[in-house]
């Protein structure tokens, strides 16, 4: 349960305190103070958390502009001690404010986008006014990435780690170009349900689901993309990741094949790992998981990856020495019709806390156990 509270500093340590903030791990925490509870200030944080409240494209269930407001009011619920990294909150975790901006072209997006997804492909070809709304979304998404692009960088520039929180899942597009610029030969490191790499869906060219395809096909810095989790994809998916030399694919059913034989999860996990370079950057949609984990995300699939093997491939990807630089948590949602269910940001907050942890004990920030 919630276990601090910020304690007010002596006078003598006031040298300290304009570094870093005395926590007091058995107070009472509120999301008020800070993501975590914790009271830093960005200026003190080697972690700053951006949310992006974006879910323009999204198909099925909207929702996800509601994750990092979610995430924030359930990160009150974390105890600190954890069994593999010492006490990640020290090195300064912060969470920047939702960007008004991105929120106005959010609203004005999904209108026009949800007129889109309504219509047919007869309807596309003669309206020119459904025409015109396609160019505006597009538009708006480039926006979006621009700006994600230009916080990521303004953070990497200050050596600190900037962290998307989505939003969809094509809110992490600007960051990981950023990120690919500071560290050339960048992996990425992809868990999801889906394979995310459309040409385009339904004319949108910054989909949630062209994130993947997007990456490999504008951002040069990226060498490799190892998939794991994947279960849902089309043809085109399907033959764009089996020939593209840079992408590995971890397909679901594969995996639980290769347990249902009798494999080790430990050798999987090393495996998987064995295929990224130095410097990996981890995308993290929240429904590569098995669905009990995250019941109202966007785009649930029967199947997926347990909280453990999650852990156990981020633990084997730090124990390999490789540099965990950066990485997102996208398609959190809230339950919409209960406000009071905080189960998939519980499960969010506590996965960006272990991936901050992991990311900071790769990078010499913290100690592992
Ligand atoms: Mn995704």
């Amino acid at each position: 349960m919630a276990t601090k509270k910020t304690v007010p500093q002596k006078t003598e340590q006031k040298k300290t305190a304009m570094t870093k903030p005395q926590i007091d791990v058995n107070g009472k925490a509120s999301s008020k103070d800070g993501i975590y509870g914790l009271p830093f200030k960005e200026e003190h944080a080697t972690i700053v958390y951006l949310p992006i409240p974006w879910d323009v494209t999204t198909s099925y269930q909207a929702g996800t502009a509601k994750g990092p407001g979610a995430i924030l009011a359930a990160s009150e619920q974390i105890d600190f001690f954890d069994l593999d990294y010492v006490d990640a909150y020290q090195a300064g975790l912060f969470m920047k404010k939702e960007s008004a901006k991105l929120k106005k072209l959010n609203t004005e997006g999904r209108v026009l986008a949800k007129k889109i997804i309504d219509a047919d492909d007869d309807q596309m070809a003669k309206n020119k006014n459904l025409q015109k709304a396609l160019v505006k979304v597009n538009q708006l998404c480039e926006e979006m990435n621009k700006e994600v692009y230009k916080e990521t960088k303004a953070q990497l520039d200050k050596n600190k780690i900037a962290v998307v929180v989505g939003g969809d899942h094509s809110t992490p597009f600007g960051a990981i170009k950023a990120y690919a610029e500071k560290y050339p030969k960048l992996g990425v490191l992809h868990f999801d349900a889906h394979s995310d790499t459309r040409v385009a869906y339904m004319g949108f060219q910054n989909s949630h689901a062209s994130i993947m395809h997007n990456v490999m096909e504008k951002i040069s810095g990226v060498s490799k993309l190892v998939q794991v989790g994947i279960r849902d994809f089309c043809e085109q998916e399907f033959n764009y990741t089996r020939d593209n030399k840079k992408v590995e694919v971890y397909f679901d059913q594969t995996l639980a094949r290769r347990k249902m034989s009798g494999e080790s999860f430990q050798k999987i996990a090393k495996e998987i790992v064995s295929h990224l370079p130095e410097h990996v950057y981890i995308s993290f949609d929240i429904d590569g998981l098995d669905p009990r984990f995250c019941p109202n995300t966007g785009t649930p699939v029967p199947g997926g990856l347990d909280y453990q093997e999650v852990v156990l491939i981020i633990n084997e990807l730090i124990a390999s020495g490789k540099k965990l630089v950066g990485f997102d948590l996208v398609e959190v949602a809230p339950n919409p019709k209960d406000k009071t269910n905080e189960w998939d940001a519980n499960v969010g907050m506590r996965l960006l806390y272990k991936m901050t942890s992991a990311s900071l004990a790769s990078l010499g920030h913290i100690k592992k156990r």
